[in-house]
């Protein structure tokens, strides 16, 4: 239960509604004395700052030397503990507040398995394959389908030198992405209506553009519990449920994968979803965005701000499949 008085930011009114309203609306009566709301593990420090369990083993990684052609992005980064104590991390329950849940999540030891059509199926250890990637900092932009938006300064690797890594045969389309599936870890996935485990995808010429990054580090660390430990993708010119979590399996597929979101409302949340601020969502006005930990509201830019980069990808994909 939250007892703290949520700020205005934690509350979007009349703007966007969550991403759990509707099937949370819709299952209520199935949640009633089911899954609920997890008892708080962690040791929280002053600040909502964990104490790790152990030290982290590739803490001396990060930060990582900045790529200065993704040092600014014209404004400020949020600030860390905001940034720490906001998140959407269903796995851990469906609100803002799953910091202290999150921190049940054992991130050692971790494996990610490449499959689907690859020359050769495998299973690599994450502390072996992070230290085999070229490691840099990135500052990106994040915009939520929700409209609020946030600043990251991340550390890890663009997603191209994965998918050279893992040798994906000629024929491969799309790349898809899972996150662990473990209800006795996380609450969230005792909420048996939602398909898990979550699931995203992209085209091939999306991962391999550069601005697809994986993200092990934040804040000059190791990445956090809350933000998807010890591994998670960030496409910052679309919406950010694509940004999966957590991940324990990378597939190659001739098939467009179907994600999280798309399956559950897919009238509401398509494959491509990229952020245009003239397309609304159906149920709120995509024109603006709240600044995370400002109380500000901006005005939404195409691509998020990125379209330089990435507008070229989509001059096949009929428009209307573009921007949900
Ligand atoms: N596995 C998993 N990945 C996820 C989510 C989730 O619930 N589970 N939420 C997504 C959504 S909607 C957003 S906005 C971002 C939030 O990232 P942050 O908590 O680091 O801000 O993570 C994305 N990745
Ligand atoms: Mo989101």
């Amino acid at each position: 239960m939250l007892i703290k008085r949520p700020k205005s930011w934690e509350i979007p009114e009349n703007m966007a509604s969550s991403e759990a309203t509707f099937i949370n609306r819709r299952n209520l009566i199935k949640a009633a004395g089911f899954g609920g709301i997890g008892v708080a593990a962690g040791l929280a420090l002053p600040g909502g700052r964990m104490e790790a369990a152990e030290p982290d083993p590739t803490a001396e990684l990060y930060p990582s030397g900045m790529n200065p052609a993704y040092a600014d992005v014209g404004r400020p980064i949020t600030d860390e503990e905001t940034n720490s104590q906001y998140n959407n991390f269903y796995e851990f329950g469906s609100h803002k507040r799953i910091f202290k849940e999150a921190q049940k999540l054992q991130t050692r030891p971790w494996t990610v398995t490449f499959d689907g059509l690859v020359e050769e199926e495998m299973t690599v250890d994450f502390d072996t394959l992070v230290r085999a990637m070229p490691l840099e900092d990135r500052v990106y932009r994040h915009r939520c389908v929700e409209a609020w938006s946030m600043v990251v300064p991340w550390s890890g690797f663009a997603l191209k030198e994965l998918v050279a890594y893992a040798k994906p045969l000629s024929s491969a389309k799309y790349i898809r992405f899972e996150t662990f599936n473990d209800a006795k870890t996380a609450s969230g996935q005792r909420q048996i209506w939602y398909p898990w485990p979550y699931v995203e995808g992209l085209t091939m010429a999306e991962a391999n553009n550069d601005l697809s990054f994986i993200a092990t580090g934040a804040y000059g660390k190791p990445i956090a519990k809350q933000f998807g430990a010890p591994l998670r993708l960030h496409t910052p010119w679309k919406f950010g449920f694509k940004s999966i979590k957590s991940i324990v399996r990378v597939s190659f597929t001739d098939e467009q994968p179907v994600s999280f979101w798309e399956e559950i409302l897919p009238a509401e949340y398509g494959f491509y979803a990229n952020v245009n601020p003239e397309v609304p969502h159906k149920r709120w006005s995509q024109a603006t965005e709240e600044v995370l930990g400002t109380g500000e509201r901006v005005p939404t830019q195409l691509f998020n701000g990125y379209a330089e980069q990435v507008a070229h990808l989509y001059k096949d994909v009929p428009e209307d499949q573009l921007f949900y």
